[in-house]
C-alpha cells in the first residue's frame, strides 16, 4: 500500500541528487580530512588524572567538570606549535580534497574572534583567529574547506535541551538569534568556504525549530549560492530529521553515517553521502591514551573505496594536540594512506558506483562521465582469476593494472558477460587496481 505524501511545510525542497557543479566537485572528492579541534584538546581526555578513553571533547560531560573550571581552559590555550599550511600539507599529502574544521564543538569555544561571544580564541592567550590562516592555507593547497559548527553549545546562557517553560522559550529565542548571528559571521569572514557541517542538532529544543531553521538555511543558501549543507541541520514539522515525514533526505547529502558505512547500494537510497570515521573506536578531539584497535592505513584504504564504490565519499577525522601539532600516528597514517593514493588516486577521484555485482576480491568504481572501471583489489584469489559480471550486451575491451597500463591482462569469457580477468600478482603487499574500459558494442 503505497503511503499518502503528508504535505509538509518544512520538509526536503529537493528529491533527488543536486545537480550543479558545487555539488559535483563535492561528490568528486572521494577522500577527505575531518579537523576536531578545541580547549577538550589541551587535557586530551586527562583530568584529575582520571584518564577517558572515549571522545574527548566530551569530558566535560563526562567527567561532570563544572562549566567555570572547563570554561577556564580557554586560559591555556596557546598552540605554539599550530602551523595552518603543515596541516594543509599533511592532507596534501594524505590525498584529501575536503577538510570539515570545527570551528566550534559543543563546549561554545569558538575558533574564530566572533563577535557574538567572548568565549573564542580572541581571549584566549593565543589571541589570533585559527580559522582564518586554516581557510588560507587549505585553499593555497587546493582543498575544499567545510566548516563545521554546533549548533548545541554548552556555554551560551539560552542554550537549552528543551523548552519547557516560558523562561526557556525566551532564553531559546536570544540563543537561536546567537546562532542565526554566528552562521552570518562565519559565511561572510570565510567567504571561500564550500559548506556547512552540522552537529549537536539532535536535543528536543533545536528540533521544535522547524520554521526557523529552515528559513535560516535558505537565508544561509542565499548569502553564498552553492553552498553544501548535509541532512544534520533541522527536521521537519513533525520532527523527523535527515529524512522529513515522506522519507526524502533534507539538504544536499546524508550526514548519517558516522563511524559505520553502507553495505550495499540499496542502503544509500540514491543519495549522496559521506562517511566520517574515527582512527580508534571513538575519539575525535586528541585524547593522550591512543586504545583499543587503532584502525591501519590499509582500513583505512579499503573504507575509502568501500565508500567510493557506493556512491559516497570518505573522512578520516584528526584530532590535533593541545600545542597545535598532528600526533604522530596520525601523520603516519596521513603518509600511508598518500603513498597509496599517489598510485592510485585515479580509481578514487571522481568516481563513482559501478552499476556492478560486487565479487569477493574487491570494489568497482567508475570513472564518472566515462566507460573506464576500476577494480579495487583488497583479495587475492590464488589462481589469479578475478571474476566480474557484467550487464547483458556490455564487453570488456581491454585491461590491465593502474600501475603499469602497458601490460595488458589475460580477459577469459566464462560465459555471456561474465568473465575472468588473470593477473599473478603474488608480490602484491598493498591493496591495487585493475582497470577495464567496458564496451556496449558486443
Ligand atoms: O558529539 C559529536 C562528536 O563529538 C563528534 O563531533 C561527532 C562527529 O561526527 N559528532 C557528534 C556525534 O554525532
Amino acid at each position: 500500500v503505497k503511503k499518502e505524501k503528508i504535505n509538509l511545510v518544512h520538509g526536503a525542497h529537493r528529491d533527488g541528487k543536486r545537480p550543479d557543479e558545487a555539488m559535483k566537485k563535492w561528490r568528486g572528492y572521494g577522500l577527505g580530512q575531518f579537523i576536531h579541534w578545541g580547549l577538550y584538546a589541551i587535557p586530551g581526555g586527562e583530568w584529575n588524572g582520571k584518564t577517558y578513553n572515549g571522545a574527548a571533547e566530551w569530558i566535560r560531560s563526562w567527567d561532570g567538570i563544572p562549566k567555570s573550571t572547563y570554561d577556564s581552559l580557554i586560559y591555556k590555550f596557546n598552540p605554539v606549535n599550530f602551523d595552518a599550511k603543515a596541516w594543509a600539507a599533511t592532507a596534501k599529502q594524505m590525498g584529501a580534497k575536503y577538510v570539515t574544521i570545527t570551528t566550534k564543538h559543543h563546549d561554545g569555544f569558538c575558533l574564530w574572534p566572533s563577535k557574538y561571544t567572548d568565549y573564542t580564541v580572541a581571549n584566549s592567550p593565543w589571541k589570533k583567529d585559527i580559522i582564518k590562516p586554516l581557510v588560507d592555507a587549505y585553499d593555497a593547497a587546493g582543498i575544499d574547506v567545510i566548516l563545521y559548527f554546533s549548533v548545541m553549545d554548552w556555554n551560551h546562557p539560552g542554550w537549552r535541551y528543551d523548552i519547557k517553560t516560558e523562561a526557556d522559550s525566551i532564553a531559546f529565542e536570544g540563543f537561536k538569534q546567537f546562532t542565526r548571528n554566528q552562521l552570518i559571521e562565519l559565511l561572510t569572514l570565510y567567504p571561500t568556504a564550500k559548506g556547512l557541517w552540522f552537529d549537536g542538532t539532535w536535543d528536543k529544543s533545536w528540533v521544535k525549530q522547524a520554521a526557523f531553521a529552515d528559513e535560516l538555511e535558505q537565508e544561509l543558501r542565499k548569502l553564498r549560492p552553492g553552498i553544501i549543507i548535509g541532512s544534520r541541520f533541522r527536521a521537519d514539522e513533525y520532527g523527523k530529521r535527515h529524512f522529513d515525514s515522506n522519507g526524502v533526505l533534507i539538504g544536499d547529502y546524508e550526514q548519517g553515517w558516522e563511524r559505520k558505512l553502507p553495505e550495499k547500494i540499496a542502503d544509500v537510497h540514491g543519495n549522496d553521502w559521506d562517511c566520517v570515521m574515527t582512527v580508534p573506536e571513538n575519539q575525535w578531539g586528541y585524547n593522550k591514551a591512543w586504545k583499543g584497535h587503532i584502525k591501519t592505513a590499509f582500513e583505512l584504504i579499503e573504507m575509502t573505496a568501500k565508500s567510493v564504490s557506493l556512491g559516497g565519499n570518505f573522512v578520516m577525522n584528526f584530532g590535533p594536540q593541545g600545542d597545535g601539532a598532528i600526533r604522530k600516528e596520525e601523520l603516519q597514517l596521513a603518509k600511508e594512506i598518500g603513498d597509496w593514493m599517489k598510485v592510485n588516486s585515479e580509481a578514487i577521484y571522481n568516481c563513482e558506483y559501478a552499476v556492478l555485482d560486487k565479487q569477493d576480491w574487491g570494489y568497482f568504481t567508475k570513472k564518472t562521465g566515462s566507460n573506464k572501471i576500476y577494480m579495487l583489489v583488497f583479495n587475492t584469489p590464488i589462481n589469479g582469476k578475478y571474476r566480474v559480471k557484467l550487464p547483458a550486451k556490455m564487453g570488456i575491451s581491454m585491461a590491465a593494472p593502474l600501475s603499469n597500463p602497458g601490460v595488458k591482462l589475460k580477459i577469459e569469457e566464462i560465459k555471456a558477460n561474465e568473465y575472468f580477468i588473470e593477473f599473478n600478482n603474488p608480490s602484491a603487499k598493498q591493496p591495487f587496481v585493475i582497470t577495464f574500459e567496458t564496451d556496449t558494442d558486443k
